[in-house]
């Protein structure tokens, strides 16, 4: 199994893919979102346009335009306020679920995930990653997969919980 924890703008990766932290529009906004859309070109955002949204904890799936990484997976995390802390975790965990799921039915051999919701939509940072981080191995382990993950941290925050985690 490998998993990687790697401090980074995500729209640099080379990477089969690379998973958004998107909203139920598809149609872009701040944060990494923001960052991806800029960086993969208005191509992006016609195709997100035609992908009628997305439920929160579901995923979909687009080329990568204008960025190194082949495909963009956007996935919509939880707005944490929002849940009970079950229906929180469940939906996390959907997001990493799903995303992987399409990964793997798209080829991917590598894919590199922004840490979900745990920006604007202010979910705990250390209890994201450790569902995050469990929800991957567990994912991996069960479709004996060699997709190699990489945990993409922005902020300094996140890298030491990743790192620790991770050890
Ligand atoms: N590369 C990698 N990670 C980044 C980058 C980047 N270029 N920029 C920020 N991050 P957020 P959310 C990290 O707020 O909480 C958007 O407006 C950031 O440090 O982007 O899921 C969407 O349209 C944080 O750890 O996503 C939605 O409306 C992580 O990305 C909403 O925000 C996620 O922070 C989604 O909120």
């Amino acid at each position: 199994m490998t998993i990687e924890v790697v401090q980074a703008d995500i729209t640099k990766l080379q990477v089969d893919a690379i998973v958004n932290a998107a909203n139920k529009s598809l149609l872009g906004g701040g944060g990494v979102d923001g960052a991806i859309h800029a960086a993969a070109g208005a191509e992006l955002l016609q195709k997100c346009k035609l992908l009628g949204g997305c439920n929160t904890g579901q995923a979909k799936l687009t080329k990568g335009y204008k960025l190194p990484a082949e495909y963009i997976i956007h996935t919509v995390g939880p707005i944490y306020r929002f849940h009970s802390e079950l229906e929180n975790r469940k939906l996390l965990a959907d997001c990493y679920i799903n995303s992987l799921d399409l990964a793997a039915k798209y080829n991917c051999h590598s894919v590199a995930f922004s840490c979900i919701s745990t920006g604007v939509y202010g979910y705990p940072k250390k209890a994201a990653a450790e569902i995050a981080i469990n929800t991957v191995k567990e994912w991996l382990i069960n479709h004996h997969s060699q997709i190699k993950v990489i945990f993409c941290v922005f902020d300094d925050e996140n890298k030491t919980i990743y790192q620790e985690m991770i050890k």
